[in-house]
C-alpha cells in the first residue's frame, strides 16, 4: 500500500477535511498553523491498515483514554497549515493508532508528520463522544473572525446571550446551529483545563464551544457538519456586526417569529 488513501472511504474522509481546510483558510480563520481538525476513521479501517507497521516511536498521549483502544484518527499535523493541508492532506496531517493501552499511539501512514498540539484535547472530547454513544466523528477547532470579536464584550460570555442574538439574525442559525453556542472563559491553549471545559460545554448539550478570546471547538458527525456550524454562527456575527456599523442595535427576530420557527422546524425551544 502506497498511501492509505487507496482504501476508498479513508481517502472520501480526507478530501472532506481538505476540502474544509481550504475554506478555513479562505476566510481568514486560520492564519499561519491555527486551528486543527481531527477525524475518527476507526469505521473504515480494514485489515491492512490494521497490519500496516509503525511508522514512528510510540508516543505518549498525556492522558489515558479508555474509549479510543485501538482507533483510528487522521489528524492535522503540528505547526502545519490549513492552507498546505487543502492541497496536500497527507503532507500535513498523518493517521494514528491508539495502543492497546489508551495511553500511547503510533503514526501508520503515510508520513511521519506529528500530530497537533491540541492531540490531547482532541482525543479527550472523542474518547467523551463515545462514552456517550454518541455519532459524531469530527472536531474542528478555528479562529472565526467575528465570533472570536464578541468575546472581547464581557456581555457576550453570559450563558445563551450570544446564542440568543445569533439565532435571531437570519432563521438559518437556529435551524443549523440547533444547540447554540457554549462559552468556555479564558484559559491557556492546549491546557488541561481547556480540554476539561470544553467537554464539559460539550456534555450541557453544546456542538459549537467558543473559547473566549481564541476560537471555537466544533463536534459533529462529520467535518463538513462541523464546519456548517461554524459557518452559520459566524455568518450572523457578521450581520450583527454589518448594522451595528450602519449605526444601530440589529431588531433581531422576534420572540414569536423564533418560536414560530422552532415550532415548524421542531427545533429546540
Ligand atoms: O494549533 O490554533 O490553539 C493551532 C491552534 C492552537
Ligand atoms: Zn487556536
Amino acid at each position: 500500500m502506497n498511501s492509505i488513501l487507496e482504501n476508498n472511504n479513508i481517502c472520501h474522509q480526507v478530501e472532506q477535511v481538505a476540502e474544509v481546510a481550504g475554506y478555513l483558510w479562505q476566510k481568514g480563520w486560520a492564519e499561519r498553523n491555527g486551528g486543527n481538525i481531527t477525524i475518527n476513521i476507526t469505521e473504515y479501517v480494514d485489515d491492512n491498515i490494521k497490519n500496516l507497521h509503525p511508522i514512528s516511536d510510540i508516543k505518549p498521549i498525556g492522558t489515558t483514554l479508555p474509549y479510543l483502544k485501538g482507533a483510528y484518527f487522521y489528524c492535522k499535523g503540528t505547526n502545519r497549515r490549513m492552507r498546505d493541508l487543502a492541497r496536500k492532506p497527507m503532507d500535513n496531517g498523518s493517521v494514528i493508532r491508539i495502543l492497546d493501552d489508551c495511553a500511547n499511539y503510533v503514526i501508520i501512514a503515510d508520513k511521519p508528520v506529528l500530530p497537533t498540539s491540541e492531540l490531547p484535547s482532541h482525543l479527550s472530547v472523542h474518547n467523551y463522544l463515545l462514552s456517550i454513544g454518541s455519532s459524531y466523528r469530527a472536531s474542528l477547532h478555528t479562529h472565526p473572525i467575528e465570533l472570536v470579536a464578541m468575546t472581547h464584550n464581557p456581555k457576550f460570555l453570559q450563558k445563551d446571550i450570544a446564542t440568543h442574538i445569533l439565532w435571531s439574525m437570519i432563521p438559518e442559525t437556529k435551524a443549523f446551529c440547533p444547540r447554540g453556542l457554549g462559552i468556555v472563559p479564558y484559559m491557556l491553549p492546549s491546557s488541561v483545563e481547556l480540554a476539561n471545559a470544553t467537554i464539559k460545554t460539550i456534555a450541557d448539550n453544546y456542538d459549537v464551544v467558543m473559547w473566549e478570546k481564541h476560537g471555537v471547538f466544533a463536534v459533529d458527525t462529520d467535518i463538513m457538519s462541523a464546519f456548517d456550524q461554524v459557518d452559520v454562527l459566524n455568518k450572523s456575527a457578521q450581520i450583527y456586526i454589518a448594522a451595528k456599523n450602519m449605526g444601530f442595535e440589529p431588531e433581531g427576530m422576534s420572540i414569536q417569529q423564533m418560536r414560530e420557527l422552532s415550532d415548524a422546524f421542531g427545533l429546540p425551544k
